[in-house]
């Protein structure tokens, strides 16, 4: 499987970790990208031009993260990213999707907040500002309970705020969601994560 990725990308990140957790890392051709690269190559695969997307030895494309890590845990034969049944899994692509949400928050006003101040929409950061607040609140009370180790929920929210981190969206969140920030410190010792900073 070739996996076309940037290297700030919350959602390549995630299959990348995924990969990791799963020991399939060095099973997958990482072809990293520019965002030039990206806006050339990845329309052919992805009509949408976005990052991650997965081209299997079959040929067959596979995108969007939540797509290509249940792919990827589907070739793990150890503990599962995501649990095959029950109220488990469907917490798990719940929590999946919330860091997913948050992500998408953060890039919202993070590429909001870079445009020229004459074509900048405050009322576009506010909004998508409280609906990062309001995830980061919600993962803060959730935090204790999370699951150690990682599973594909987990590994969602930390990407996201890895990039809220790499765009420095929240200065000083961690005083404000202690919980939530004393669980990232954490998880981002592991390996995983350590092979895939973004740059
Ligand atoms: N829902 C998608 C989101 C992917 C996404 O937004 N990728 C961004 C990079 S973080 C991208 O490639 N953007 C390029 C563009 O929108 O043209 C996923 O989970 O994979």
């Amino acid at each position: 499987m070739k996996c076309y990725i940037t290297s700030n990308s919350p959602y390549a990140r995630k299959v990348q970790v995924a990969a990791h957790e799963t020991g399939l890392g060095d099973e997958v051709e990482w072809q990293v990208l520019t965002r030039e690269e990206r806006a050339e190559v990845v329309p052919d695969m992805n009509p949408l031009g976005k990052v991650p997307v997965a081209v299997l030895d079959a040929g067959n494309v596979l995108m969007d993260s939540p797509v290509i890590c249940a792919y990827v845990d589907s070739l793990n034969n150890g503990p599962k990213l995501i649990p095959e049944e029950g109220s488990e899994r469907w917490a798990v692509l719940t929590l999946e999707a919330l860091g997913d949400g948050l992500g998408e928050a953060v890039i919202a006003v993070a590429l909001e907040g870079r445009k020229p101040e004459d074509q900048r929409s405050q009322a576009v950061i506010d909004r998508q500002a409280g609906k990062m607040a309001a995830g980061l609140a919600a993962l803060d009370k959730q935090a204790g309970d999370f699951n150690d180790p990682p599973l594909m929920g987990e590994i969602a929210v930390a990407c996201a705020l890895g990039y809220m981190e790499f765009r420095d969206v929240a200065p000083d969140w961690g005083k404000t969601y202690p919980a939530l920030s004393g669980w990232y410190a954490e998880i981002l010792k592991r390996q995983s994560f350590i092979l895939s900073q973004p740059s």
